[in-house]
């Protein structure tokens, strides 16, 4: 895949976010295997209805993309259905946009049963009302312009087979959630009587959550310099001082402009998040943009209603800016992140101690006010 990326800037998004926004799209590409030979930005005031950008600069990136060899043109931004086939059809290769890219990367990666039929769901979400342009490819084979061919026909065929896998995966998915749920309570009834605390850890792609997880418990989960590395939640037990048991679970990573399709899919696997005593928010500091991913992640709780839950900020990846341990303390503290936040590094297992302790404090607050209840 040789990409051409293509965004817009304007008075709510400025030229340098769209073009980070980019840099992160050209991620997205690497993540699919594929390689970007250039970047085109245009200003405007809003999409365009119909090319999203304007026509001119659709025919433009059109000859660039035939001058260059590029075989697919990514959208930074949603297209609609039509945005995708008007743009085809002038610019003449491939028209993707970061959904398409996203639920790629997760179809790539999904392993288990369940974070597969998730990522399927998404897909099929995302095709249903996008059939009709291949419905329409296809009648230009079958019969002649305005007769009612054998590709509608097939589309209507193909709309009923898709709606009804979907129908298929939400109840295999609902069934897969009963025995999570059974499987939670099982963990969460202690045997000695001991209090339990359910921490989730959440955070940017990348940001460092299953390594701060393996880092936390010793647990042994795939971590590695990618998007979307995992994509199944895991949990693991520690105990803290005081005799509290923490229960910590690592979640798929949130990124911007995640596609509702995908947040909707992960309903499932997110639902640790909804049930979460404490939110244990990783964030990369040593990444340029580290204040934009805590809003796309406040964005993704709220959608997961969990907006309002105690959250504790991990400021991760220290190592990266200061050379020891004991110059993180004299790291600016970040005075708008509201509320808690520890410096650690999950790699080199800094400022665990003080993070344990956080959490101990806000998990006393919390099981405080659950007894009260
Ligand atoms: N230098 C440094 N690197 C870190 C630290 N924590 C994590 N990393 C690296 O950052 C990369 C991502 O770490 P992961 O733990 O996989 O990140 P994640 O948040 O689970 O990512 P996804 O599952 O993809 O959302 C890996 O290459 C880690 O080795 C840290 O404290 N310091
Ligand atoms: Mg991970």
């Amino acid at each position: 895949m040789r990409a051409i990326l293509v965004g817009i800037w304007n008075r709510d998004i400025t030229k340098e976010e769209a073009k980070e926004s980019l840099k992160e799209l050209k991620g997205l590409v690497e993540a699919v295997g594929g390689k970007t030979l250039g970047w085109i930005l245009q200003n405007r005031s809003k999409p365009d209805a119909k090319y999203y950008i304007g026509a001119g600069k659709a025919q433009q990136i059109g000859e660039i993309s035939r001058g260059t060899g590029a075989d697919v043109v990514v959208f930074d931004d949603p297209l609609t259905p039509s945005q995708v086939r008007n743009l085809e059809r002038i610019i003449g290769v491939t028209v993707l946009d970061r959904t398409d890219l996203v639920i790629e990367i997760f179809s790539s990666r999904a392993k288990s049963r369940e974070a597969k039929l998730q990522v399927e769901l998404a897909r099929l979400t995302h095709d249903l009302p996008r059939l009709y342009g291949k419905g329409r490819a296809l009648s230009r084979l079958g019969g002649g312009v305005g007769t009612r061919g054998p590709g509608e026909q097939e589309v209507e065929i193909r709309r009923r087979i898709i709606k009804r896998r979907i129908h298929q995966i939400k109840e295999e998915l609902e069934e897969i959630k009963r025995r999570r749920r059974i499987q939670r309570k099982r963990r969460e009834r202690s045997e000695t009587g001991e209090p339990i605390l359910k921490v989730v850890i959440v955070g940017y792609t990348n940001a460092g959550k299953s390594t701060l997880l393996k880092a936390l418990t010793g647990r042994e989960t795939f971590t590695a310099d990618m998007l979307f590395a995992t994509l199944d939640t895991k949990t693991s037990a520690r105990l803290v001082p005081g005799g509290m048991k923490v229960l910590f679970t690592d979640t798929v990573g949130f990124i911007k402009k995640l596609p509702p399709e995908l947040i909707e899919s992960f309903k499932a696997t997110l639902e640790e998040v909804t049930e979460a005593d404490v939110i244990l928010h990783v964030v990369d500091v040593s990444n340029d943009r580290w204040i934009d991913h805590i809003h796309a992640v406040k964005e993704v709780l709220r959608e997961l209603s969990a907006e309002d839950k105690p959250v504790i900020y991990a400021l991760n990846k220290a190592d990266r800016i200061v050379d020891n341990e004991e110059d993180t303390e004299h790291l600016p503290h970040p005075a708008f992140v509201d509320g808690r936040a520890v410096v650690v590094s999950a790699e080199k297992g800094w400022g665990l101690g003080n993070l344990i302790q956080e959490i101990v404090k806000i998990g006393c607050e919390v099981l405080n006010a659950q007894l009260v209840k």
